[in-house]
């Protein structure tokens, strides 16, 4: 067979690369109790779908650690911390991105121990779909009721509950849990991380079972969300000001579509403008949406700075010092009331307090319940009070606009505090 020219090469490498691009992408998580398999599952699913780079598996088969009854530990693929192998247990996430014919991952292999919670729920805060592992022979795990809720909290709609090692009849419990929590897209698989059972391929060994394997469920379920109805959104991360001649605002659209000539609102100031031009590394743009980084030129020169933010003139997010949002508190140090904090919000930081605790979730039944202050893990709705307003939009409408992070100005930890909904 003759040798492929430079040219063909080339020719083949960028069809190869458009395709890439176009296919759509899935992002998901792991979520679980400690040990039920989370990333001995992720290794067999990139094994056998033949997404692992070969120098990676001899490595992984060459390492003296096998936890595993078979002749390789899956679990080290992503678990690739000295710390991570020593322990057997996942405590950062892991990345892993892979790609079939049909589309594109991200996948994020979380903790299932309850000390890292905070890595899970950063996980699972960019993740489109949940594959929820329950140890079917433990079954539902307060970690598990966990993991569900924080899924739920952090706008998943559409969870697998993959039950491993052992099929008892969780279906129904699963789903109830679900159904409470508002989860819209439930299937429950059957599958063994160890043997490969229903990960890649169907498997012979549960005939039982009539639905789709795990790879199989993630490359055709449906993620298209529902459309947004929120107007434009630009928070403003920098600004871009080469000579006399340019002032230019560069930042990430949180959500809707900007064109040349739209009037705009800058906020705080109340000041509105006309977009003039959008302005990429390519070339201008007739129009612009999330989550594309750009930068915006503005017919007139207004007071805008780092962490003010464009936003639509008929569509303003909600604007205010005071909002109630649900915390997942991440400190061993518990949430004291009135304490003050940084909050970051978009590109914006300004100081803060807690005046009031709602409720806090009671992990073990979903109730809620009073709380004079929150430990480590603990997922409750707070009031906050901040020294300048912020400009946000209620979670379920924008995981952007709708979350921010809470930072202890001494220390520098950090919780996430999605959903802001004002009161
Ligand atoms: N019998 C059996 N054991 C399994 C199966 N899947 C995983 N294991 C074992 O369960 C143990 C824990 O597996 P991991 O994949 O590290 O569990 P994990 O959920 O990632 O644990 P953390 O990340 O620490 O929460 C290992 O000893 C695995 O070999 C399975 O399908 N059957
Ligand atoms: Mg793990």
């Amino acid at each position: 067979m003759p040798l492929a020219t430079t040219a063909e090469v080339q020719n083949e490498f960028a069809l190869f690369l458009e395709q890439n691009l176009n296919k759509e992408l899935l992002r998901f998580t792991t979520a679980g109790s400690v040990d039920d398999g989370k990333s001995t599952l992720i290794g067999r699913l990139l094994h056998d779908s033949k997404t692992v780079y070969e120098d990676q598996l001899a490595s992984v088969k060459k390492s003296r650690i096998n936890r595993s009854s078979g002749p390789i530990d899956f679990s080290l693929i992503t678990d690739g911390l000295r710390a991570e192998r020593e322990q057997g247990i996942t405590i950062d996430v892991g990345y892993r991105y892979f790609a079939t014919a049909k589309r594109k991952f991200i996948i994020a292999d979380t903790p299932g121990h309850e000390q890292y919670t905070r890595n899970m729920a950063t996980g699972a805060s960019t993740a489109d779909l949940a594959v929820i592992l329950i140890d079917g022979t433990k079954g539902l795990l307060p970690q598990t009721l966990r993991h569900t809720y924080i899924s739920s909290l952090l706008g998943i709609s559409s969870v697998v509950a993959a039950i491993n090692k052992k099929f008892l009849h969780l279906e129904k419990e699963f789903r109830a849990l679900a159904e409470r929590l508002g989860i819209r897209e439930v299937q429950c698989i059957p599958l063994s991380a160890l043997a490969g059972d229903n990960v890649v391929e169907r498997s012979q060994n549960m005939p039982w079972y009539g639905g789709p394997a795990l790879l199989e469920y993630v490359e055709t379920v449906s993620i298209t969300k529902p459309e947004s109805t929120l107007g434009v959104r630009f928070p403003i991360q920098y600004v871009v000001r080469p000579d006399a001649h340019f002032r230019g605002f560069a930042g990430q659209i949180a959500s809707g579509v900007i064109r040349p000539g739209d009037v705009v609102t800058a906020l705080p100031s109340g000041q509105q403008s006309r977009v003039a031009s959008i302005v990429t590394y390519d070339g201008q743009l007739a129009e612009a949406f999330a989550p594309l980084s750009v930068t915006l030129k503005l017919e007139d020169e207004i007071d805008l700075s780092r962490g003010d933010m464009l936003v639509a003139t008929e569509k303003p997010p909600q604007v205010s010092q005071r909002f109630r949002a649900s915390v997942v508190w991440m400190h061993a140090q518990p949430l004291e009331i009135g304490r003050p904090f940084l909050i970051k919000h978009c590109a914006r930081q300004v100081r803060g307090k807690i005046t009031k605790i709602s409720h806090r979730v009671n992990m073990d039944t979903l109730e809620t319940e009073t709380a004079g202050q929150l430990e480590m893990n603990d997922i409750a709705v707070v009031d906050f009070e901040t020294s300048s307003p912020l400009f946000f939009d209620s979670y379920q409408e924008n995981r952007i606009t709708g979350s921010f992070i809470v930072i202890d100005p001494l220390t520098n930890a950090k919780k996430i505090s999605p959903q802001a909904p004002t009161f």
